[in-house]
């Protein structure tokens, strides 16, 4: 057996090929990286802890989401004596719950909550999060996701909370990820240092690395839009679906951001929400669904922009703030930018 030798609690190159392998437990991937933090002293790693203990708890909810209907249309409460609740109300307590208890996060950001959610606490971390996005498949038994950002606050702990702990941009993340509760549940998370995949395994209750180092291919051939909108898209914008047809590209549209996102990530595609008629803003929320994704999107070699500027860059001025968003492989969202989007 080979032995490596280091002093202090670095891991040794050894430990360290072994964590990053295939199969290495979230947990101790987790521990064996915490030292890639800038303020390493575990809450970081807490803090992702605290996000997967909740997403297990949620993707069980959303596991037997037709039965929690099922008794909710008879008496309106489950086994444990709760209220019935619809999934993503339930998602948001699961997560605020969790990530309250955990004391590393002083303030809650959520799509769920109008305002920011104070958990008064010493806590050095704010969050974002959408805890269970692609609302129009919650029914139906189609992929949805939960996708969170995280900051660290910028006024000391143990003060009252700033706006500016709260409005960061994206660039100010030091963590990003989501759930996608699919064919099977993966979290994907980066925390700066690349995009690192892992897979549920629900009979053992953990998360397992399954896609170390995750890469975007820089070229695709999907395009993802909800194309029913196209005649109130900006010129450019039809311009580029136009000229993914004529390159006859695949058209995939899941309508749940994260997995629609997931897929091209991993083929290599375009995801597009511009403004439309109905949202001239765009329709997805900066602060817990681009910003994420976006940072996901460049530690894997991809690109995210609303058309003008780089996500990352854009200026948080309120909590539901939205834009439109273009992310993806890299030469697709350039090619959509060379023809004017915005
Ligand atoms: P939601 O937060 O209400 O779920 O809305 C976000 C979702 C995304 O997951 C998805 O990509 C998009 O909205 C779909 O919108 P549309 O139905 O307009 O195509
Ligand atoms: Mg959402």
């Amino acid at each position: 057996m080979q032995r490596s030798f280091n002093n202090g609690n670095a891991p040794s190159i050894e430990s360290s090929r072994i964590a990053h392998s295939i199969g290495t437990a979230l947990d101790r991937f987790i521990k064996n990286n915490q030292d890639q933090f800038a303020y390493a002293s575990g809450e970081l790693s807490q803090l992702l802890r605290d996000i997967a203990l909740a997403s297990k708890v949620v993707n069980r909810e959303v596991n037997k989401a037709g039965l929690i209907d099922l008794m909710g249309a008879v008496g309106s409460q489950n086994l444990a004596g709760d209220d019935q609740q619809k999934l993503d109300v339930l998602a948001n307590i699961r997560f605020t719950r969790a990530l309250a208890k955990g004391g590393e996060v002083c303030a809650l950001i959520s799509e769920e909550s109008d305002t920011y959610v104070d958990l008064n606490n010493e806590g050095k971390y704010v969050i974002a999060i959408d805890p269970l996005d692609g609302s129009s498949n919650i029914d139906v038994n189609v992929s949805i996701g939960t996708i969170f950002s995280i900051y660290r606050r910028k006024s000391p702990a143990g003060t009252p909370i700033q706006p500016t702990d709260i409005l960061q941009k994206g660039s100010d993340q030091v963590a990003a990820g989501y759930v996608l509760y699919g064919s099977s549940t993966m979290l994907v998370y980066t925390t700066g240092h690349g995009v690192n995949g892992f897979t549920y395994e629900p009979t053992l209750g953990e998360y397992f690395l399954s896609h170390p180092q995750l890469k975007m291919p820089e070229d695709g051939k999907i395009y993802s839009i909800n194309e029913g909108l196209a005649n109130s898209f900006p010129a450019a914008v039809q311009e580029y679906i136009k000229y993914c047809k004529d390159c006859q590209y695949t058209a995939r549209y899941i309508g749940s951001l994260v997995a629609d996102f997931h897929r091209n990530m991993l083929k290599g595609g375009i995801y597009i929400y511009p403004a439309t008629a109905k949202s001239p803003q765009g329709k997805l929320r900066l602060m817990y669904e681009c910003n994420a994704l976006a940072f996901v999107a460049e530690q894997a070699g991809g690109r995210a922009t609303n058309g003008k500027d780089r996500i990352l860059d854009i200026e948080v001025k309120e909590l539901h703030q939205r834009t439109a968003f273009y992310v993806g492989s890299k030469n697709m969202v350039e090619k959509a930018e060379s023809l004017g989007i915005h």
